[in-house]
């Protein structure tokens, strides 16, 4: 009795799996849509003996490298997955039936996957085969891990960042400020995370270089080019070979220049953002930054959408520690904004104050 009572005060909290499982999802940031992160951990007699994550797209799913890592140690253990195990064949078959077959005793489920083709089944089809399952545990935590991946499994389109920069009196900046230096910014983690970033074309002429993540292995995003009243777009060529793919909205055929694979165009007979996004939605992006980074031009007609048709989610923006700047910009004041947003953080990046909030 006492030998179980030491091991019962030295046994983690189910709490403490998941969040290692949410921990080991994020190693594949920015390169699963449109699948989602996802983590798993399998639990035996208090050891962790497997652990995996979803690392892309058609590759296997956590539960899968878990219980390869566990081999014959999965038996009668408990497997910890920041999402419910799902119970179809998609590009890779179920999870379900890989923990049934490895005869795991109990599953413990962050939250439920909101795709419509798995939406509990994987939970109910786990009891059948007898196994008892737990859900929601850090189940917050797993929603804000998966906040893209949610939204777009909802409402079919991609989660939405508007991202600007402020000086200290509150006036609109057209450049990044400190807090967007290289290594170690806030900007940089930004662009590993999101699917895409989206640019006015306009911008382009004005030796604008495409955005990069510095992130170390970090999947760039795709940028995105929206192109009003421009019949032909010059791509910095230099850019084009460290950026992964660019993508050209236009209202007709526009010339693109330099010609390269990595770049593509595509028509859309109505420009408007809502528009632009079901068509993103329905390439697979889950998440795209709308980065502010000059006054005029296509991305003002955007930011004026986007608040007429509430298509953001979230704003970030960078407050710089100098003076000046825009007063007619199409943007909010920072007061009125920050009216409007619920779940704030700040955090500093060097000279600068990041705030982010949700928008209710
Ligand atoms: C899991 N574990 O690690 C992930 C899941 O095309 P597939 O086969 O990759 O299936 C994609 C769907 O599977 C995805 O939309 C989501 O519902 C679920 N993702 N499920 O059990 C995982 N990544
Ligand atoms: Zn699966």
């Amino acid at each position: 009795k006492w030998r179980h009572q030491m091991l019962a005060a030295l046994e983690k909290e189910d709490g403490f799996y998941m969040r290692r499982c949410v921990e080991l999802a994020k190693r594949a940031v920015g390169c699963t849509s449109p699948n989602p992160m996802v983590g798993c951990v399998i639990v035996k007699e208090g050891e962790i003996v497997g652990e995996g994550f979803h690392p892309k797209a058609g590759q296997p799913h956590a539960e899968v490298f878990a219980l390869t890592h566990a081999g014959s140690m999965a038996e009668n253990a408990t497997a910890y997955v920041s999402l419910e195990p799902c119970n179809h064949y998609g590009r890779t078959p179920p999870c379900t039936e890989a923990l049934i077959n490895a005869k795991v005793k109990k599953v413990i489920i962050g939250m439920v996957d909101p795709n419509p083709i798995v939406a509990s089944k994987g939970v109910r089809r786990l009891q059948e085969a007898g196994i008892d399952v737990v859900v929601g545990v850090e189940e917050m935590f797993c929603k804000k891990l998966n906040e893209a991946y949610i939204h777009r499994m909802h409402t079919l389109k991609p989660f939405v960042t508007l991202r600007y920069t402020l000086s200290m009196d509150g006036r609109m900046l057209t450049y990044l400020g400190k807090g967007a230096d290289e290594s170690g910014g806030y900007y940089s983690k930004m662009l590993q995370e999101y699917d895409g970033i989206m640019i006015s074309g306009e911008l382009l002429s004005r030796n604008f270089t495409l955005p990069l993540s510095f992130e170390d292995g970090a999947n760039q995003p795709l940028h995105i080019i929206i192109a009003r009243n421009i019949n032909k777009l010059h791509l910095p060529a230099s850019s084009i070979e460290s950026a992964s793919h660019v993508l050209v909205i236009a209202e007709n055929d526009i010339c693109v220049e330099p010609k390269s694979e990595r770049v593509a165009a595509v028509v859309l007979e109505s420009m408007n953002l809502k528009s632009i996004l079901d068509y993103l939605g329905s390439r697979g992006l889950c998440s795209v930054l709308l980065d502010f980074r000059e006054n005029h031009g296509a991305i003002v007609e955007l930011i004026k959408d986007g608040f007429r048709d509430g298509l953001f989610q979230k704003v970030v923006m960078e407050l710089c520690s100098v003076f000046g700047g825009d007063n007619d910009a199409s943007l909010p004041s920072f007061g009125e904004m920050m009216k409007n947003l619920k779940d704030f953080q700040s955090r500093s990046y060097n000279e600068s104050l990041v705030v982010e909030g949700y928008f209710s």
